[in-house]
């Protein structure tokens, strides 16, 4: 745990044009010759730590918060876990000591330490965090009594990037990965009345991390989103994937998996629109799983259009689990994208979950809400949330407003495809993604990655991540954003991944990064897969409030015009599908340090992080309301 060691610093290069794309290879080169050693500190064994897991829906079921006001020690050295000579510490942070008499010092005291909200991150929260990367100590006393027949989970909705949990005292788990959400299991560590719990958070960035070292956005890290206490019977159901068969308008499929239930155990599934109710019964298999089959011939299904959600009540014994559900297929014909049998062409953009007006990491249904609603101000009907997953909010929220997602694991950039260590990472951290979110209807495409190097090697990670996705969620689609090939006024989209995708996603930026606006009116693609394609990214860069002539970069007028230029080029591809530029809203950057345009802030946003929309916003806008882009078929 704990581990400080880094690569040196390098710069991995711009991979959109021809010598960033050298460096950003051989930036990759530099991560596979100087591998770093595995994080060290805080082995399993060591904390005698459990493996965590996704409870389905879990925001349905009951739960006690732990949200607030919890206390923190900043700890840059790991010294809450290791003496000088790294040996763990028997006074460390997690016990919670305080000094009751005169034998060895205790030099912490959670109790007098201030207090960080959660969630939230802790970058935002105090000046002095805005560039802390390492570990930091949260602890929250709670009063509980437990109830016999129910085991409890400690639900953490993200922490970036790893965490470690004790309770009372007891090692409980760890989890790597900061944007997907875990839970670990309490109900022993657990005692009536107080109870306290320490969650030590270490976003120290790891060179064999997922993300890699470097990133185009800001490393916020702490406990991001909720804490709350989950209470489930002795049996309960901890997951589930019921859809629409496809090819039928009214046939739901799936399955209904049931902890520690005796094969042959009932479980019922009951779907409700307003008072209107279709049920079945399953029974468990030996794996814990009852395979579901229910014909609803009334079936009204989700669409953007018609957001309809029933609400789905699963029962297993003394477990009820409650959800809100959308019905509907998804699926492609040739170079088509098929919505419930129809082509459909995806007007969207893509989002950062970075906090409109307030800053730092978006969490909030006022967050989602916002940023959602500025998508459907624009006229569109989908989004591509960059670069990893956002909050449980957010896809419940798209579901609720018949908004369609793409969601993603962040596999961004020069990610070190080569070891088998990053792939497990990559694939734990796909399955968490998916547990969360196979029962939102919004969500249509899993991406695997963004801006990938084409080598044999990453090719081989990723086709592992496509088939894992299809395994775990055969009723969705599969896509990544890749990088094309430019050659003379030729964009080649020949990634040896395109093999594997369902949905081919592309990267570009004329006028931005390469050429002139104007250049994109004449660029030809050769895409060399028969496969619906979506524009995952394009755009430019533009401080709101500068104008100024088209030819001035950063003036609202020269993003505008990067816009006008791509619908150009846009409506001259055949298959292209669906497109979601790059971005909503402006976010913060490590990367980004233009005093007085960017001040750490990527400005290519359609609106400013103080929600000032740019020219562009409206150019786009025009667009998607007049429909006057893209074509369904
Ligand atoms: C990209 C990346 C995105 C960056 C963007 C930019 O290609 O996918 O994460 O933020 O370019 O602004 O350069």
């Amino acid at each position: 745990m704990f581990r400080n060691s880094r690569l040196p610093s390098f710069h991995l290069g711009n991979p959109h044009n021809q010598a960033g794309r050298i460096a950003f290879v051989l930036g990759l080169a530099l991560c596979v010759l100087f591998p770093t050693s595995r994080n060290q500190a805080l082995s399993a064994q060591e904390a005698k730590a459990q493996p965590s897991t996704v409870l389905a829906a879990v925001d349905h079921r009951h739960t006690v918060s732990l949200d607030g006001a919890w206390h923190v020690i900043v700890d840059p050295y790991g010294n809450g876990l290791y003496d000088s000579n790294g040996k763990a510490r028997s006074t460390g942070f997690a016990r919670n000591l305080a000094q009751t008499d005169s034998t060895g010092p205790i030099e912490y005291n959670f109790a007098k330490s201030p207090t960080l909200q959660v969630p939230g991150d802790w970058n935002t929260q105090r000046e002095s965090l805005m560039f802390y990367e390492g570990p930091l100590w949260y602890e929250k006393d709670f009063e509980y009594n437990k109830i016999p027949g129910k085991r409890v989970f400690l639900h953490i909705g993200a922490a970036n990037y790893r965490s470690y949990l004790w309770i009372n005292g007891h090692a409980i788990c760890e989890h790597e990965g900061g944007f997907t959400g875990f839970d670990c299991e309490i109900t022993q560590a657990l005692q009536d009345g107080n109870n306290f719990a320490v969650i030590a958070v270490d976003s120290t960035r790891l060179a064999d991390g997922v993300p890699t070292l470097k990133t185009d956005w800001w490393n916020y890290g702490g406990l991001t989103r909720e804490v709350s206490l989950v209470e489930v019977p002795d049996r309960y159901i901890d997951e589930f994937d019921l859809h629409l068969k496809r090819g039928t308008r009214d046939e739901i499929e799936g399955w209904v998996h049931v902890v520690g239930a005796p094969t042959g155990s009932e479980i019922k599934v009951t779907l409700d629109k307003d008072g209107q109710t279709t049920g079945i019964t399953g029974k468990t298999e030996a794996d814990g799983k009852a395979q579901i089959h229910l014909v609803d011939g009334k079936l009204q299904l989700w669409s953007p259009e018609h957001p309809v959600l029933y609400r789905v009540i699963l029962t297993a014994g003394e477990d009820r689990l409650e959800d809100e559900m959308g019905f509907r297929t998804i699926e492609t014909r040739g170079t088509q994208i098929l919505l419930n049998g129809q082509p459909i062409f995806l007007k969207g953009i893509s989002v950062h979950a970075e906090a409109p007006y307030r800053t730092g990491r978006a969490f909030s249904e006022q967050d989602a809400e916002t940023l959602l609603g500025w998508v459907h101000e624009l006229g569109g009907n989908y989004v591509r949330l960059a670069h990893y997953p956002h909050s449980e909010r957010m896809t419940r929220l798209a579901d609720r407003m018949g908004i369609l997602v793409w969601s993603e694991i962040p596999v961004y950039w020069a990610c070190h495809f080569e070891d088998p260590v990053v792939l497990s990472k990559a694939q734990s951290q796909l399955l968490e993604m998916i547990r969360r979110d196979r029962d939102k209807a919004s969500v249509i495409l899993w991406s695997v990655a963004n801006e990938t190097p084409a080598t044999p090697a990453r090719t081989a990670f990723l086709t592992t991540l496509v088939r894992d996705a299809r395994q775990l969620d055969p009723s969705r689609l599969v896509t990544a954003a890749l990088l094309v090939r430019t050659e003379g006024n030729t964009k080649i989209v020949d990634d040896p991944l395109g093999d594997a995708l369902d949905v081919l996603g592309t990267n570009e930026y004329i006028g931005w990064y390469e050429h002139t606006a104007a250049d994109a009116d004449h660029t030809q693609w050769d895409i060399r897969y028969q496969k619906p394609l979506i524009m995952s990214e394009f755009g430019g860069g533009a401080k709101a409030g500068l104008h100024g002539e088209v030819s001035t970069r950063w003036t609202e007028e020269f993003q505008a015009n990067i816009y006008e230029h791509q619908f150009v080029m846009l409506n001259q591809i055949p298959q292209l599908r669906g497109m979601s530029p790059w971005l909503l809203m402006d976010f913060r950057s490590p990367l980004r340090l233009l005093p007085e345009i960017q001040d750490f802030y990527n400005r290519k946003g359609l609106i400013s992080e103080d929600g000032h929309k740019k020219k562009a916003f409206f150019v786009l806008q025009k667009l998607y309301k007049e429909n006057t882009i893209g074509h369904a078929q």
